[in-house]
């Protein structure tokens, strides 16, 4: 059985970003359709949520490692069971644009990512000034960046909710399924074991 009892499919998800881009606050959004105050992601969170692809129902088990330097290092050991990287940016940070290109590029990079693909969530989109997705795409790079893979940007605000549910949507569209399933349960229970044991050091 599954992470929190289910017997689905279960399809895993990494979600990446900076420190402050709005990863949590996506999660609650899409989770109870509400905006919660959030506390810095110390250690990680994982939620699953239940959805439809090619006919049949998943389960979609959501990562968010944490964005900060001590966990960084931590994110390339789920990259092998990602069945696609959503990669959250906080759009109207510019201060920190390049430092998250340079993650995304690093993390992109992994042999274990080969071919899977991207969904760069655009955060932030209420605040004034913050840059559109063509911008985004353009200082990223991402055409090139993205070379070989499926990859999509998607507008959003984690705060009022605008752009959320399309991202998700866009996630379990382009999610690519385990050629095996099933044969990831026991590790989503290492995993966690393994995360929980890391970020009590
Ligand atoms: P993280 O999990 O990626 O580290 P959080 O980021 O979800 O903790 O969010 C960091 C801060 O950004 C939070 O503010 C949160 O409310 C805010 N935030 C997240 N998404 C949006 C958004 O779409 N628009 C705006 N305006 N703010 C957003 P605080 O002040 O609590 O630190
Ligand atoms: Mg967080």
């Amino acid at each position: 059985m599954g992470l929190r009892g289910s017997k689905l499919p279960e399809v895993q998800v990494l979600l990446l970003g900076l420190d402050n881009a709005g990863k949590s606050t996506l999660l609650y959004k899409l989770k109870h359709h509400a905006c919660v105050s959030t506390v810095p992601t110390i250690g990680f969170n994982v939620e699953m949520m239940e959805a439809r692809k090619s006919g049949k129902n998943i389960a979609l088990i959501l990562w968010d490692v944490g964005g900060q330097w001590k966990m960084r290092e931590h994110w390339r050991s789920f990259h092998q069971d990602a069945g696609a990287v959503v990669f959250v940016v906080d759009s109207s940070d510019k201060t920190r644009l390049e430092e998250a290109r340079r993650e995304l590029d690093k993390t992109l990079r992994s042999e274990q990512l080969t071919g899977r693909p991207l969904i760069l969530f655009a955060n932030k989109q209420d605040v004034n000034g913050a840059l559109t997705v063509t911008e985004i795409k353009d200082r990223f790079h991402l055409g090139k960046m993205c070379h070989g893979r499926d990859w999509f940007v998607q507008p959003c605000s984690a705060s009022t909710g605008v752009g959320v549910e399309e991202a998700f949507r866009r996630v379990v569209q382009l999610v690519k399924l385990p050629s095996e399933p099933g044969a990831m349960k026991d590790n989503i229970k290492d995993k966690v074991h393994y995360l929980r044991a890391s970020s009590r050091h």
